[in-house]
């Protein structure tokens, strides 16, 4: 007989056999009788290890046996309301594969101790819950990408290129040069625009974030696209129907992660295009209105975000910064004050899901910007060639995956979002 997995024995009627196989999730001994619920990654099931059921070596095993021991069982079902899932299994024989050593980890633990061994940790049902969520969210994503005529392309994480200004950018030392690691893969992508046309990746990206705040990584997962002959309003358009395709499939597709999660199918049913636009400049007079002390050039920060969507339900975004607030390739209005650009943010104060813009053509405007900044005007000799031989308008986005999930998870904080989390002072396991 094959081993079945826990959700598929779950379904099972009374008196039918099935093998399983797992870690002891949680365990309790009385006598002549061991009560051993049994994880794999699709759930838990009870089982009931009998001593007069089974072989005397098998029984002595599942007495020994501490949580996050290896088992594979055989046994019989009974259907028991009292049982997690409405199933028990009675056990007819009992391996353990690994008896595992003391768990290190037991019920109240501190963030830190926790954050200490993650590779232990994520074990847990919240954090498998998560990674579930996370995978079927790439799914979807590629999904959407396939349908709407984009190549999937593999840049380069290496670059001489801080396209996202040096103070946040990771230098290193590539053999006698200064590199980065990048914090976009847009150069890259803008390049290969002009072969492809629409093009997407997924790459990690790295910000050398100071800022200890719930939703900065040092390293995060960064989908980007972009895509020829797009203007910053159709770049609009392309973002909301993702990020409402995501939401949509996500209500079919992870039902039971989102109810885990304690995310609301109709909060996420709400989300379809289109999604409000507000300017820089009416949010900032709205800041105003609300007492913040902010002026034309401030960035926008957690606090202000916050306030932006209240009352939102959908995602809003919001456009037109001021040039200086923004980064050298974006493509600057007929105000010339401020460029084509916009940010999406989530509701209920997620914040930045989304940055995006009409990328500049005008060679001399983006050296006068990066210039302000610092850099190196050769090393993006190479970039401005793209709009030397058959430029043409275009625009894309960058997408944080783990700010979606934390939004869409109702996570606390960003670390969950991703298994091995880095942050400022955080570099391993
Ligand atoms: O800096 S962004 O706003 N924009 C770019 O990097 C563009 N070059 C993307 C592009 O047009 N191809 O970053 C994009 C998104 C932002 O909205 C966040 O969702 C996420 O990347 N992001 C982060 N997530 C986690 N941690 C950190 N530190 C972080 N920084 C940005």
């Amino acid at each position: 007989m094959d081993y079945c997995k826990i959700d598929e024995a779950l379904s099972k009627k009374e008196g039918e056999k099935v093998k399983i196989r797992g870690w002891i999730y949680r365990r309790r001994s009385a006598g002549k009788i061991s009560f051993i619920v049994i994880r794999d990654s699709t759930g838990i099931i009870q089982t009931i290890v009998e001593k007069d059921k089974v072989s005397e070596k098998d029984f002595k095993a599942s007495q020994k046996a501490l949580i996050e021991s290896s088992v594979e069982l055989e046994g019989i079902i009974h259907e028991d309301n009292r049982a997690p899932g409405g199933r028990e299994i009675h056990a007819i024989n009992f391996r353990v594969i690994n008896f595992a050593d003391d768990f290190p980890i037991t019920e109240y633990q501190s963030v830190e101790f926790l954050l200490d061994n993650r590779h232990l940790w994520l074990r847990s049902r919240k954090l498998t819950e998560i990674m579930k969520l996370k995978a079927k969210t790439l799914r979807i994503i590629r999904r959407w990408f396939d349908e709407n005529d984009f190549y999937e392309v593999t840049p380069t994480v290496i670059t001489l290129n801080a396209a996202e200004g040096g103070a946040t950018a990771f230098s290193f030392k590539y053999f006698d040069q200064k590199a980065y690691l990048s914090q976009t893969a847009q150069m890259y992508l803008e390049a290969l625009i002009f072969s492809l046309e629409r093009v997407w990746s997924l790459t990690p990206s790295f910000r050398a974030e100071k800022s200890r705040t719930r939703k900065h990584l040092t390293e995060y997962w960064h989908l980007e696209a972009e895509e020829a002959w797009v203007d910053n309003e159709e770049n609009m358009k392309i973002q909301e129907e993702l990020v409402s395709y995501v939401c949509q499939n996500l209500m079919k597709e992870a039902n039971n992660e989102l109810e885990f999660l304690g995310r609301r199918k109709d909060e996420l049913k709400v989300i379809e295009p289109p999604f409000k636009r507000i300017s820089y400049e009416k949010a900032l007079k709205k800041l105003q209105k609300k007492g913040f002390d902010v002026k034309w050039g401030d960035d926008f920060g957690a606090p202000h975000e916050r306030v932006l969507v209240e009352g939102e339900e959908k995602p809003i975004f919001v456009t037109n910064f001021p040039i200086e607030t923004k980064a050298f390739y974006m493509k600057i209005s007929s105000d010339k004050k401020t460029v084509k650009c916009a940010d999406m943010l989530a509701p209920e104060g997620y914040g930045e899901l989304i940055g995006g813009s009409e990328r500049s053509e005008d060679i001399d405007s983006m050296i006068k910007r990066l210039k302000a900044q610092g850099a190196n005007i050769e090393n993006y000799q190479w970039y401005f060639d793209l709009r030397r031989y058959g430029s043409v308008p275009h625009s894309g986005f960058g997408l944080g995956l783990e700010r979606l999930i934390m939004w869409i998870a109702k996570l606390d904080h960003i670390r969950d979002a991703t298994p091995f989390p880095r942050m400022v002072r955080r570099a391993s396991p």
